[in-house]
């Protein structure tokens, strides 16, 4: 968001991102997204809220290219590059964007879309061209970012924050996290939802600190990053903390003191997106003598609760609310729990999101009469600090950090023809938090997984497509006709 630009300036020299290798400073950064929201304008002199969506790694022209659209009025859009076509087109067409910016890795994979829906696809190099027109004063209570996530209905939403709702997540962050200009920081999360974007790389360049990115998770190269003591702060799902101890595990001694001992420097590590198992935490802290800090977020609300920097961080719980956060635990009637009893969150404050995108009766649904946001989540408070108990929906899935519908899976599943009928859970996995199982009905008995599993890869991104399948003649319903999820978890 534009604040960002505006807090850049104090930092020109000091380097913001190490990225492919090269090093940018913060000068060459706000430069970059200048150019880029010069040509983004292309003469008007204001793009008004228009979407701006772009297909780039996680990278230096990422960066620029995000604070060009919000430098030229726009609301930013990052798609994800491990989407097929069809996730892809269902954003741009929901978006009503005109353009998509494409990586030139990207630009034979989009082009069916011109043709298709009309999308102009737009290679970064033009937009990043110098142009040192005009560009316009933005007010920060406009749109800036639309995140899509995946919820209780089949398709997913767009969640619109807006320049200040992002200031607000981002410096409860740097506040309760101490973050300062020293700061290094890796980003090897994916850079559409707001764990990379937020917690990492934006509260990075807000406080003139270091985000080094590595596009593609890969434990070793982590290690290998991790060893060489430039890091002060990192953060990660707990899938990629279990990865990162497999890897150290099946080490020689000598290598494993040599990366325990490197580990042990850094000023905090961070856990997050979904729940980290305890024995995780446990061996985590064995290896590396760091108690990771358990934080609680969401798309929509940005960060709600957290762990202490410097007080207790007790594993299985995710501490209290940060600056700025109001959160109660509720009934079903919206009342207010005691201690120790399970209720649901709901939260308010300037950190929530501004509406779903053309969706105003979900944007609604999603908010009490009094204005509070319903998370879906369930917790309770436990000697003093809160723990997460479940979700309200057997519907929604959280698999290595990503949150997945079982709606929309069986939604595309029906669409095959060998497939009557399916239905879709989570079951519980170690490395993977849940993974994603579905059950079929088809009069084809020889009806293969892996060619179903192939299909589905044409649709929807790897994360989505179900790890385990089973065929059954029918599937198990309650009195009232319901597919009864909790049973069918069990024929797994
Ligand atoms: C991949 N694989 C899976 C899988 N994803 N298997 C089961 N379940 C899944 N979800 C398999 C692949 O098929 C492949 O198998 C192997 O794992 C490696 O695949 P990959 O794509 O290379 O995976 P990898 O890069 O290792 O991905 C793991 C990961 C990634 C943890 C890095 O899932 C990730 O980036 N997660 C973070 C998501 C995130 O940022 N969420 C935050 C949302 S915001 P094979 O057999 O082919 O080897 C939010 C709010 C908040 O939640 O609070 O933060
Ligand atoms: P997303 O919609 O992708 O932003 O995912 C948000 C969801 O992730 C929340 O509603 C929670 O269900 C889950 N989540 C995030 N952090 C944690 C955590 N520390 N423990 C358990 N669940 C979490």
């Amino acid at each position: 968001m534009i604040q960002l630009l505006e807090r850049a300036k104090n930092f020109k020299d000091r380097i913001a991102l190490v990225s492919n290798g090269s090093a940018y400073s913060y000068e060459q950064l706000l430069k970059a997204a200048r150019n880029v929201a010069a040509n983004l304008l292309a003469g008007k002199p204001d793009l008004k809220e228009a979407r701006i969506t772009f297909l780039i790694p996680p990278s230096f022209e990422y960066t620029a290219v995000q604070w060009g659209v919000w430098a030229a009025g726009g609301i930013a859009v990052p798609l994800c590059d491990l989407h097929p076509l069809p996730s892809i087109q269902y954003v741009l067409q929901d978006t009503g964007a005109d353009i998509v910016i494409a990586h030139k890795d990207c630009l034979d994979f989009l082009k069916p879309l011109e043709k298709s829906i009309g999308i102009s696809v737009v290679p970064l190099e033009s937009i990043l061209q110098e142009n040192n027109s005009e560009i316009p004063r933005v007010d920060s209570a406009r749109g800036a970012m639309i995140l899509y996530t995946s919820g209780t209905t089949s398709k997913p939403k767009g969640v619109v924050t807006t320049h200040d709702n992002i200031e607000s997540q981002i410096t409860a962050l740097v506040k309760a996290w101490e973050w300062e200009k020293e700061d290094h920081i890796l980003n090897i999360l994916p850079l559409h939802h707001v764990h990379g974007i937020i917690n990492v790389m934006s509260c990075a360049l807000w406080s003139g600190a270091c985000c080094e990115f590595l596009p593609k998770f890969n434990a070793e190269n982590v290690w290998k990053i991790l060893a060489s003591e430039r890091l002060t702060l990192f953060m990660a799902v707990p899938t990629i903390y279990y990865k990162l101890i497999s890897f150290w595990e099946a080490l020689p001694e000598q290598e494993q003191k040599k990366l325990s001992k490197a580990a042990s420097e850094l000023r905090l590590m961070v856990s997050g997106s979904a729940a980290l198992p305890v024995p995780v935490l446990e061996k985590w802290k064995s290896i590396t003598g760091q108690t990771l800090l358990e934080r609680y977020g969401m798309t929509e609300i940005g960060m709600g609760l957290s762990n202490s920097y410097r007080g207790e961080r007790r594993p299985g719980h995710v501490g209290l609310p940060l600056p700025g956060v109001e959160m109660r635990l509720v009934d079903e009637h919206n009342n207010p729990v005691m201690e120790n009893e399970p209720g649901e969150f709901q939260i308010k404050g300037p950190s929530v999101f501004k509406e779903y995108w053309q969706k105003p009766e979900a944007t609604q649904k999603a908010f009490t009469k009094d204005g509070w946001f319903i998370t879906g989540d369930i917790g309770m408070l436990n000697n003093g600090l809160y723990k997460i108990l479940g979700r309200d929906s057997v519907d929604i899935i959280k698999s290595g950090g990503y949150k997945i519908s079982a709606l929309e899976i069986e939604d595309v599943l029906r669409k095959h023809e060998l497939v009557n009928d399916c239905a879709v859970v989570g079951l519980p996995d170690e490395e993977w938090g849940e993974v994603v199982a579905a059950c079929i009905v088809s009069n084809e008995s020889e009806i293969v997984a892996n060619s179903i599993s192939d299909w589905l890869k044409e649709e929807l991104p790897g994360y989505k497509v179900p790890r385990k399948f089973i065929v059954l003649q029918e599937l198990p319903r309650n009195v009232l006709g319901k597919v009864t999820k909790n049973e069918l978890k069990k024929m797994f």
